[in-house]
């Protein structure tokens, strides 16, 4: 009867930095880079989920470039770096909170954008944000899993008593 309660107790332990861990991830706005061209006229990553609160840092690797929100080639309105620029020192980030959400509503929050010299190649890329933060779900599964498990626990606890060979 030892080894299951002390298995049980390693998963609980398990959980607990999880949970510990979820809850330092939703006080935490993140910021996200991206790579701007440099070896091959890309988006790197081309295609990225974050929360919201979080920034997006495009940066400059090398060939010229910008980065304006819309699809093929047209323009919406929501995000622009300028003109292109080889000038590998060039950042560009935009914060996508709730105030940027709410003034440049899409579906499913789903920006797409591109390189206007190069997006007939595929220089293009989304950024996708999500309201429902992850480590909020990912806290009430854990917070379900250990209370299975503490219940698990003390019917091994009661089962090992009732059998005469609970003691330690
Ligand atoms: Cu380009």
């Amino acid at each position: 009867m030892t080894k299951p309660i002390r298995m049980t107790a390693a998963v609980v332990a398990a959980v607990g930095a999880m949970v510990a861990t979820g809850s330092a991830n939703t006080a935490l706005a993140e910021t996200h880079t991206v790579i701007v061209g440099g070896a091959s006229p890309v988006f790197m990553p081309s295609d990225i989920v974050i929360s919201v609160g979080d920034t997006v840092h495009w940066d400059w690797d090398g060939g010229v470039h910008d980065v304006e929100s819309g699809v093929g080639g047209v323009h919406d309105g929501k995000f622009d770096s300028g003109s292109p620029t080889s000038d590998t020192s060039t950042t560009f980030d935009v914060t996508f909170d709730q105030a940027f959400l709410d003034a440049n509503p899409m579906v499913n929050n789903e920006y797409p954008y591109y390189c206007s010299l190069h997006f007939g190649s595929g220089m293009t890329g989304t950024v996708t944000v999500q309201t429902d933060v992850p480590a909020v779900s990912g806290l009430g599964v854990a917070g379900m899993l250990l209370v299975g498990l503490v219940v698990g626990s003390v019917m091994f606890a009661r089962r090992g008593r009732a059998g005469g060979c609970g003691s330690v």
